[in-house]
């Protein structure tokens, strides 16, 4: 049904053009004829009148008509209102207005929305693709960037590595992802080994291979080797500051759930495309961080996790976070209390990440886990991967 729109003056053709109606284009009710005239001249439909006369609305309004939108200045929306009543009491209202004041049967949508809704979320869509190309400028000549992580990388820290090259468009030759620990956690071995990403070993004295250094989800105080570096090139991270960063640029959100957030903020604003292998990556940093959102998640990690939801494999998300047990693990497992387990198979809920290696020892020690427990079957394409 075609929608009616009633304006006294301008007002509308700034706020409101015929594109935010999808299908029909609007009948406008007018004061003045001029701006009838304008209307018409632009291909729109419209008609002058006094809009607060209940008989000229009747009259417009007649034979039907769809939803009824007035965009009248505050002095005359109560007599508009009153009179579009008069006039077809069943069509639905909406009234747009200055202030957020109810009016009675009416739906009611301030003027304010359209900053809080569409001006500010362009600005800051804005402010982070500046943010993006800076970065990308920054490593632009660099031969080779070492993008590093902490000792004991969890998904988060892989997932936000993996985002970093694909926003410098590098590759795993010119941008290895390193640590100088290993991975030990069984979950976040699967994930490399089903996602298909390296992550190198690396120790201080390989810095001097590297042109460039970034770090993601860590910070140079973090780490036993920090003496080794003056300023790094970047820091990206969602750990609160404990010593000051020397870095050239530094993006830390202690706010943020996960630093995967961060980069699905920093791919999207440079429009770079999030493959699935990449999106499955990144859901997983920002699930394992938050715990599925339930701890520290914020309305930016709901909003990450909602669009890559959607690109995600989750075959492959299921296969790493239940690695397929080996029939002599499942023995080991089964003849042990839940209390004797790791703490990662004792509770269905936790955490599978965090910044410093667990203390390892006795049966359950990471590495007896690692060799055991990983699913040896399960890769990118056994997880029915689209092709990217
Ligand atoms: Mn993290």
């Amino acid at each position: 049904m075609r929608p009616v729109l009633i304006c006294p003056d301008d007002l509308l053709e700034h706020v409101v053009t015929a594109a935010a109606f999808p299908g029909e284009r609007p009948l406008y009710l007018v004061s003045r004829a001029s701006l009838r005239a304008r209307l018409t001249r632009r291909g729109d439909r419209a008609m002058a009148g006094k809009v607060t006369d209940a008989t000229f609305l009747r009259d417009a309004l007649k034979g039907g008509r769809g939803p009824v939108v007035v965009a009248a200045p505050s002095g005359q929306l109560a007599r508009v209102t009153a009179a579009v009543k008069d006039a077809a009491p069943d069509a639905p209202l909406l009234v747009l207005r200055d202030d957020d004041r109810p009016v009675s049967n009416a739906s009611v949508v301030p003027l304010s929305a359209f900053g809080e809704r569409i001006v500010q979320p362009a600005l800051e869509r804005a402010t982070q693709r500046a943010r993006a190309e800076r970065l990308r400028a920054h490593f632009y000549d660099a031969e080779r960037v070492l993008i590093l992580m902490q000792d004991d990388p969890d998904p988060d820290a892989i997932a936000s590595a993996l985002a970093l090259k694909t926003l410098l468009g590098r590759t795993r030759t010119s941008a290895p992802m390193c640590t100088f620990g290993t991975i030990t956690r069984p979950e976040n071995v699967a994930m490399c080994k089903i996602l298909e990403i390296e992550v190198e070993a690396i120790d201080a004295a390989a810095l001097d291979q590297f042109d460039r250094v970034a770090m993601v989800d860590v910070q140079p105080s973090f780490l036993e080797e920090e003496r080794h570096f003056g300023e790094v090139d970047l820091v990206i991270d969602h750990h609160p500051v404990e010593q000051p960063i020397r870095a050239r640029i530094k993006d830390v959100r202690p706010s943020y759930g996960a630093t995967s957030t961060i980069m699905v903020e920093y791919l999207r604003a440079a429009d770079v495309k999030i493959t699935q292998r990449l999106a499955t990556a990144l859901l997983y940093g920002i699930k394992s961080d938050t715990l599925g959102l339930e701890r520290g998640g914020t309305k930016a990690d709901l909003e990450a996790f909602t669009y890559l939801y959607l690109l995600a494999n989750h075959n492959a998300l299921r296969r790493i976070e239940r690695p397929e047990l080996s029939p002599e693990a499942l023995r080991a497992c089964s003849s042990r209390t839940w209390a004797g387990s790791p703490p990662w198979i004792s509770s269905p809920s936790s955490p599978t990440s965090g910044c410093r290696p667990r203390a390892s020892s006795g049966p359950w020690s990471p590495a007896w886990w690692t060799t055991r427990c990983t699913s040896p079957s399960a890769t990118w394409a056994t997880c029915g991967a689209r092709a990217t």
